[in-house]
């Protein structure tokens, strides 16, 4: 059974809830039953707001940028410009060139482990992550520490899944020359203590690398205030189109990376003996850029931002606390990661019935959530499940949605005993 809310908490839950007409796949029924989308961890639904940017950019303004001398080419570069300073506003970047545009979390991790780490890392130097990574922000590292000698660390989590920190000061030492972290945990929703890791990593004269991959959509972001080096995240999971991504650097660091793709709109001058290359942010942005999608982001941060950062951070967390509450009630169910500060995630295993067996079952709700390891294998390991199932919440998720999850749940219950 659902739990009661009290009219504050109602008021509260309902008050983002005209936003729902602006996703049109929220609208949708399978075999007459409304969809019930909670797998925004993985992707996000997308407003209206951004699928007519694409739109009209495509409709009104195609070219290709930095190129023409024609008005549309010129038009299409000022939209792909325009979308870079909404990044970086979204972010708190002091400047629009510290926002690298790339395909997503992972490619923006990948930069910087091959640039940075590359050009400065050396045998014996260590890379500190945590238990709780990723495997973005894992196998990078681990790549670039097979190319320079580097050695990989994780800094152990809690039973309860918040990073240890006496476990993490303990691991830090003056041969850390990259600290990586995870803002918001993917699979458990814990969100870390960015601003005293990076205290702590620059005391060391470390790099800090911080996966915004789950804060950037949920959370106000401002990568000054994290002490952040480096910040990557996905449009996807930003309301915003797939394939698409930003990467803040710090510009003195990003100035002093070598670039780690090649090709055109990256470079200076070429010749057969040597190429000199672009300044920011063009230097890593080799080829054609994915410009419909970088509009589309900039008007997903736009949007996001419209409705106000704090309003959607505190929806989520009201109607996560609601969740939480209300699978309690379920027999047999143990909720994963119960860490004092955490945002949009409620992952969970039941008795007796494997993860993938609970999404299955849930779908026939049209109940949407994520079973598996959620490419975080050794936070799996760590706390001794194989998998758990996912829910995941969004600002257009209602506390309807929450009690169908619940009753789907007592569905599976009843069906595996
Ligand atoms: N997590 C999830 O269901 P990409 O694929 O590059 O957009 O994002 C990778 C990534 C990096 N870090 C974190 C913390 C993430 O959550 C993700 C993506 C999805 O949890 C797919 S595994």
């Amino acid at each position: 059974m659902a739990t009661v809310l009290d009219g504050s908490t109602a008021r509260r839950l309902g008050g983002l809830e005209i936003h729902r007409q602006d996703f049109p796949i929220l609208a949708t029924r399978r075999n007459g039953k409304p969809l019930v989308y909670l797998d925004s961890a993985a992707t996000s639904q997308k407003p209206l707001a951004v699928l007519e940017a694409e739109r009209q950019f495509y409709e009104t303004a195609n070219a290709n940028i930095h190129r023409g001398v024609y008005h549309l080419s010129a038009e299409a570069t000022r939209l792909y410009d325009e979308a870079r300073e909404k990044l970086a506003r979204y972010l708190g970047a002091e400047h629009a060139h510290e926002v690298i545009f790339t395909r997503g979390t992972t490619e923006g991790i990948n930069l910087v482990a091959q640039s940075w780490g590359r050009a400065n890392l050396k045998p014996g130097d260590e890379i500190l992550l945590t238990e709780m990574e990723h495997h973005s922000n894992i196998v990078p590292w681990q790549l670039v520490a097979g190319q320079t000698g580097a050695v990989v660390k994780a800094a152990p989590v809690t039973d309860r899944g918040e990073l240890d920190l006496d476990g993490f000061k303990k691991l830090l030492n003056g041969r850390t020359r990259v600290v990586g972290i995870g803002h918001v945990s993917n699979a458990l929703g814990t969100i870390n203590p960015v601003r005293e890791v990076a205290d702590l990593a620059h005391g060391v004269g470390a790099v800090v690398m911080v996966d915004g991959a789950q804060s950037a959509p949920h959370l106000p972001v401002d990568v000054k205030a994290l002490g952040a080096d480096f910040f990557a995240c996905s449009s996807h999971k930003m309301l915003g189109p797939t394939g698409m991504g930003a990467l803040y650097g710090r510009a003195e660091l990003l100035d002093a990376m070598p670039p780690w793709m090649g090709g055109g709109d990256m470079i200076d001058q070429v010749t057969f003996e040597r190429t000199t290359f672009a300044p920011l942010p063009a230097k890593f942005e080799a080829g054609t850029p994915n410009i419909a999608g970088a509009i589309g982001f900039g008007a997903a941060a736009e949007y996001i931002q419209g409705i106000g950062r704090e309003a959607i951070t505190a929806h989520e967390h009201t109607l996560l606390e609601y969740a939480t509450a209300a699978v309690s009630d379920v027999p047999g169910l143990r909720v994963v990661g119960t860490a004092d500060q955490k945002a949009s995630v409620l992952s969970f295993v039941m008795d007796g019935i494997h993860p993938h067996d609970i999404g299955t079952i849930l779908d026939d709700d049209n109940v949407c959530i994520r079973a598996g390891h959620h490419c975080a294998q050794p936070l799996m390991r760590r706390l001794g499940v194989p998998a758990t199932a996912r829910a995941s919440f969004a600002l257009y998720n209602t506390e309807a949605d929450a009690d169908a999850l619940v009753k789907a749940l007592h569905r599976a219950r009843e069906l595996f005993g």
